[in-house]
Order: structure tokens, then sequence, then C-alpha cells
């Protein structure tokens, strides 16, 4: 071939990359910009701010990493190296500026002013949380692709912006298959990206105990050795755990633990024979593969159950009759409650099939003390609403609205997960390659059009303290598998939680999401591309 005929295909790429750089304007309309959550406020002002080697000031009242955090995320999209300078002077031309003043009520504790011009990017808060959350809003405006002078330039304005909702949740199961530390880092960064401040850790089940409790070490030595289907599991020292908390603070996400109890409990009864109760019966279930057998229960005193790699729920149970249980139970809250800084214990409570009636509110009205005797608030599912529950309880709404209504109506709070709505281990459609739908299948557009405050008539905004939207993990073997169910719902919930109710539109929405697909593409996510929605590449 001759040689210049050999030329044809790289002036071929050589011209697309030419045609493609050119339709690349630098942005400068920021009212265009598809921000997730949508900000409270948005003003544009005509302009464009180039971002050329900036250096990022943090006024000294800001006492924080935020400055190597807003760093490192710019490098991750553009490339560019800032510098961090602590200061306190105010903004200085072609500089990022991140200041913490007290005084704008209307922001309160999580919320920000973003404010660009020509000359400047300036974020300001009444706290360091407010400045993390300017900091997304910052990242999600700065283009993913250099402009055609091969420039990041930002559309400039002013945005105020401030939460709806206290609770912007997600819960991980990580018992029915475990993830590990670094698994559970990526899935903060991710809540992170979209303002969510709570995440949920689903820490122990039927299948699987996950983290290590000193004083019963068998629970996660050997109640952690396996998971559905029948994998090796794992679970996390309480370093580990501490490990987890530091991560998730510093991106302003408090970790939620859960030990669920007294029935999904069967990794305990399996690790210790003197938990173990002739009420727990083996389910019969065919469909699962795992190394289950359904001898041992009560056949001796206190022989331990058979490890259980299932997806039966609520056949197992701790048992009032057993002298060590309160004791296991009490030892459980006391390591945990050491180790979690947050102010929240949820001692699970749902499904408890096979615990009697009394015995359940017993239990309940027990876990409660126990957590309240340790510092903690108490969060259970719904059924919680069933015991002498009080105003210092948060009830977990999920399948009945009258648990729901009878737990507000004792005066707690309710945290809103509709298993319809925001169940993310529910399946989008029938075609989809993981997850349930037992629930309801839910589309991108069913997990967004929806809002708590009218979800349950009878449960009003006052009794509400937000969203949380769990990821179950029967179906989930890596995080693939999470990512794909997570995206592209998470973000909708994110918005259900931050932004207001009024302004919320589907048809608006979806433009948004449709231009954060190339976005959640390079975070190595390989979403589900649901056709209600037009996806740029
Ligand atoms: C119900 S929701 C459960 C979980 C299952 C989930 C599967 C709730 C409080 N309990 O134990 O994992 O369904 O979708």
């Amino acid at each position: 071939m001759k040689f210049y005929l050999r030329l044809v295909p790289l002036l071929i790429v050589m011209g697309a990359v030419l045609i493609q750089s050119c339709t690349n304007e630098p942005p400068t309309d920021l009212t265009k910009e598809s921000i997730i959550p949508k900000p409270v406020s948005v003003t544009a002002t005509g302009k464009g701010f180039l971002l050329k080697s900036p250096t990022i000031l943090v006024d000294e009242s800001l006492k924080d990493n935020l400055g190597s955090y807003l760093a490192t995320e710019l490098n991750r999209i553009t490339g560019i190296t800032p510098n961090i300078e602590s200061t306190t002077e105010t903004s200085k031309a072609g500089n990022i500026y991140l200041v913490v003043t007290d005084g704008d009520a209307e922001l309160g504790a999580e919320g920000y002013e973003l404010s660009i011009s020509e000359d400047s990017v300036t974020i300001t808060a009444n706290k360091p949380a407010g400045v993390f959350y300017g900091i997304q809003t910052l990242l999600q405006v700065v283009p993913l692709k250099s402009d055609k002078s091969g420039n990041y330039s930002i559309a400039t304005g002013t945005i105020r912006d401030y939460p709806t909702w206290g609770w912007r949740g997600s819960m991980l199961d990580v018992a029915r298959h475990f993830f590990s530390v670094d698994d559970v880092k990526r899935y903060i960064d991710m809540l992170s990206y979209y303002k969510i401040n709570i995440l949920h850790l689903h820490l122990t089940d039927d299948q699987g105990w996950r983290i290590e409790i000193k004083s019963w070490p068998n629970v996660a030595i050997h109640g952690g050795t396996t998971q559905v289907d029948g994998g090796k599991g794992g679970y996390y020292t309480q370093e580990q755990y501490k490990e987890l908390v530091a991560y998730a603070a510093a991106r302003y996400i408090t970790i939620v633990p859960e030990i669920d109890m007294p029935s999904h409990i069967n990794a305990a009864l399996a690790s210790y024979g003197e938990l173990n109760n002739p009420e727990t019966k083996f389910p019969k279930d065919g469909n699962y593969a795992g190394p289950v057998e359904t001898k041992g229960i009560g056949e001796g005193k206190d022989k331990p159950t058979d490890l259980y790699a299932g997806r039966e729920v609520g056949w197992s149970t701790l048992s009032l009759s057993k002298p060590t249980t309160m004791k296991f139970v009490n030892d459980v809250i006391r390591e945990l409650s050491a180790i979690t800084p947050g102010a929240y214990i949820h001692i699970g409570g749902d499904e408890a099939h096979v615990t009697k009636k009394e015995d359940y509110i017993e239990f309940i009205n027990r876990f409660s003390e126990i957590v309240k005797a340790n510092g903690k608030q108490m969060i259970g599912w719904e059924e919680i609403s069933q015991a002498n529950i009080d105003g210092n309880a948060i009830a977990q709404h999920w399948a009945s609205e009258d648990h729901a209504k009878e737990a507000a109506a004792k005066g707690a709070k309710i945290i809103m997960s509709p298993s319809k709505r925001v169940y993310l281990d529910m399946k989008y459609d029938s075609l989809s390659r993981i997850g349930y739908n037992w629930a309801a299948y839910i589309e991108v557009d069913d997990a967004y059009n929806w809002d708590p405050s009218t979800r349950v008539s009878g449960i009003n905004k006052e009794q509400i303290l937000g969203v949380e939207a769990p990821l179950w993990g029967e179906t989930l073997k890596n995080m693939d598998d999470v990512m794909y169910l997570l995206f592209p719902r998470l973000p909708g919930v994110a918005e259900i939680g931050w932004s207001p109710a009024a302004g919320r539109s589907w048809d608006e929405y979806k433009v948004r999401l449709g231009n954060h697909g190339p976005r959640m593409k390079a975070w190595g996510i390989d979403y589900y591309r649901s056709k209600k929605v037009q996806w740029s590449e």
C-alpha cells in the first residue's frame, strides 16, 4: 500500500477529533447546567471563569481537609493540579476560595452559596458540610472535556442552595453478600457526589455477621464465613469499621449500623449454641444452593444451628427464654456504640415471623432501653410500632402504612423507604438481569416521582426525617451489580431528599439525568440505560 494511503484512517480520526472539539463551546449559562440534586436557586451572569492552574484558598476558619479533597476531585476531572493555601484574605484573581462564616440563616447547617465570577470562585457556608456540598455542585459544572481551545471554563453566576430533608440516606446490605472495605468506600463516594448524608449498613442477617464483636468473637469468625449461595463471606474488624466511619465522616456522611434482631439472626445462632432455641426452624426453601442442612435446630439444648446460605426471611429468632440472650444483645450494642460516633443504632426488628408477639414487644422495649443506656437513638423497621416506642424512636417505613402511622402516632419520627419506590434491589423491568420484583418493578421515573411528605396520608412533614433508599443484597454478587441497580436511580432519590418538591418534575429532571450519563461513565459505572431517558454520550 502507498504510504500516503496508510495515512487516510489517521486523517479521518484526526478530523473527527477536530470536529468534536470544535463543537465543544465553553459554557456561559449557569442556568443550563445539569446539576443533580437541583439547587434551590441559580442566577446566571453569562460569562466564563477560566480554570487555569488555580490556587484553592482555604479560609483559616475552615480547619478541614476540604482543600485537598477539592484539588483531588478537580484533578480527576481535568488533570489540572491546583495549589492549596491557607489564608485569611478574600479571594484573589484566578482562584477558588472556600470559606465558613456564620450568619446566613437561610442556608442552615448544610446549605452553601457558590458564586462564580470571571475572576474567581467562592464557596461560602455556615458549616464545613455546606462547603462540601458547594464543592459537589462546583464539580458538576466543571466540563468533563476541555473546550476547543483546550481550556476548562465554568459558567458564571450564583447558586444558593440548601436541603429540604435532613435525612438523605441509602442502605447497603453487606450481610447477604459481603462487600470489602474498598467496595464500601466506593459506595460512599457515589453517595457523596449527590449530597447524601446517611449510609445505613445492614451488618447482620441470617446469612452472615459482618462486624467483629470482641466479647462474642465467633459471631464474626464463624458467623461471617458464608453468604447467599455459599460464597466465602467476610467481616469488618472494629478497626476497619472505624476506617469506614472516618472515610464517610470526611464526606459528611454518618454511618448508621444495623444489627437485625430478634429475627434475621441465624448467623449468631450458628455461632453460639447458648443463643439457639427450639423456635427456630430452618426453612425448606429449595431455591438456593448453599451448604444448608435442616438438622441441628432444637436437637440438643445448646447446639448451634447450621450456617444458612438461602434467601428465606423471618424464620429465625432470638429467644427470651435463653438466659444469655439479653447479655449478648447488651454486649453487641455496647461495643457497636463505642465505635459509632453517629447518634443512631438500628436494631432491625423486621419480619419477626416466628417470634411470639408478646416476646417481640418485650424485645423491642428492652432493645430501646439498651440503646438509650449507650447514649444512642434507636431506629427500627416500621414493625417496632407494635412496642412501647416513644418520641425517642425512629421507625423506617417500608411496606405497611398502618405500622408507619402507628409509629408516628406514638411520637416516633419516620424515615421514608417505601419499597414500591426506593427499594433499589427491585428490578427496573422484567428484563433486568438482577434484582427482585416482590414490591414492584421500579423504573427510573417511578423512583423519582413521589414525595416523602405526601406518601402516607396521615403522616405529615414534621413527623418525617427524610428519605432512604435501601439496597438489599441477595442478588448482588459484586460492585458492578451494586452500581447497576444504584444507577441511575440513586441521583433521583438524592434529589427527592435535597430539592424543594415544588420545583421538581420528571420531564425537566430526565434531561439533567441524561446529561449525567457521561459523568457516571467517567466514574466507571455501567448504568442501566433506561429508555425513558435520552442519554448523552
Ligand atoms: C425485605 S425490607 C426485607 C429484607 C430483604 C428484602 C429483599 C425488610 C425490612 N426486610 O430482609 O432482603 O425484603 O427485597
